[in-house]
């Protein structure tokens, strides 16, 4: 792997939530016992983002708009640009809250908003939960569909750009465009390798297209369909796709800093 200093990463001076800095508008104002149903999604162009609700739990029901077959409540909520989360959340611990996220440098440039239990003043008050872990897993089934007979491997390496330049990004040794290497054949399903070999979490996806997650790191999954999947740094994630959306099929990291500095391809169909 090349090796270097990195280039430019895009970072931010203030971060919403509806367009608004946490404070900046009205609170979620609740009563003790509601259930709320909250649809998420990270819209920034270029970085994941981990949120938590202090002595909350976010009941997961679907992903990218699909029920999950394992339905979970868990304390953090990881989402990569482009990820829909779907969760309940029972209001059951009074108080002034901050729905927000876990890194103080987000939370203070704004991520968060204010949940305002009926009767209750103040400040609104944020604990990092102890627990900060998302794992797509837990939603999922513990075994693997059976292998499809076809298998894309595709291997994602970082070119550092250098003190004044900007990282560039290959899929198999190359940056985009690919001409023919990734060809799908109408109606078979393909078992899709996604190998990464840099030090970033990469949220990838596929346009047009649903796929299951059938292997985190070498553990078997199965049953959570989505449509984007943030693959860890030098990890590997596999999922299964069925070629049945004929037509011009762009992939990409949902990082458009990484998509806009190589890291695309174009999957046709035969
Ligand atoms: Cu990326």
């Amino acid at each position: 792997m090349p090796r270097g200093a990195n280039g430019y990463e895009a970072v931010y001076r203030v971060v919403s939530i509806n367009d608004k800095l946490m404070g900046g508008g009205a609170p979620i104002q609740v009563k003790q016992g509601q259930r709320l149903l909250f649809h998420f999604l990270n819209a920034c162009a270029t970085s994941n983002r981990k949120i938590a609700m202090t002595g909350h739990k976010f009941q997961i029901f679907a992903l990218d708009g699909n029920p999950v077959p394992n339905p979970q409540a868990v304390d953090v909520i990881a989402m990569g640009p482009g990820e829909r989360v779907d969760c309940f959340v029972d209001m059951n611990r009074p108080g002034v809250w901050a729905l927000g996220a876990t890194a103080d440098a987000d939370r203070n440039a704004g991520l968060g908003i204010i949940v305002e239990y009926e009767n209750q003043k103040g400040q609104p008050q944020f604990l990092r939960p102890a627990n900060r872990t998302w794992d797509y897993m837990v939603f999922g089934r513990p075994v693997a569909p059976p292998a499809p007979a076809e298998t894309i491997d595709m291997i994602f390496e970082k070119v550092p750009g250098g003190v004044h330049g900007f990282n560039h990004w290959t899929i198999n040794s190359k940056e985009f465009p690919h001409e023919d290497e990734f060809v799908l054949r109408p109606g078979s399903k393909y078992r899709i390798f996604f190998r990464n070999r840099t030090d970033d979490d990469h949220p990838l996806h596929i346009h047009r297209h649903l796929f299951e997650i059938v292997e985190i790191n070498g553990k078997p999954t199965g049953g959570v369909m989505k449509d984007t999947v943030v693959v860890p740094q030098f990890g590997r994630v596999a999922v299964d796709l069925m070629a049945d959306q004929p037509g011009l099929t762009l992939f990409h990291c949902h990082n458009q800093m990484h998509m806009d500095f190589g890291f695309k391809a174009l999957f046709r169909y035969s």
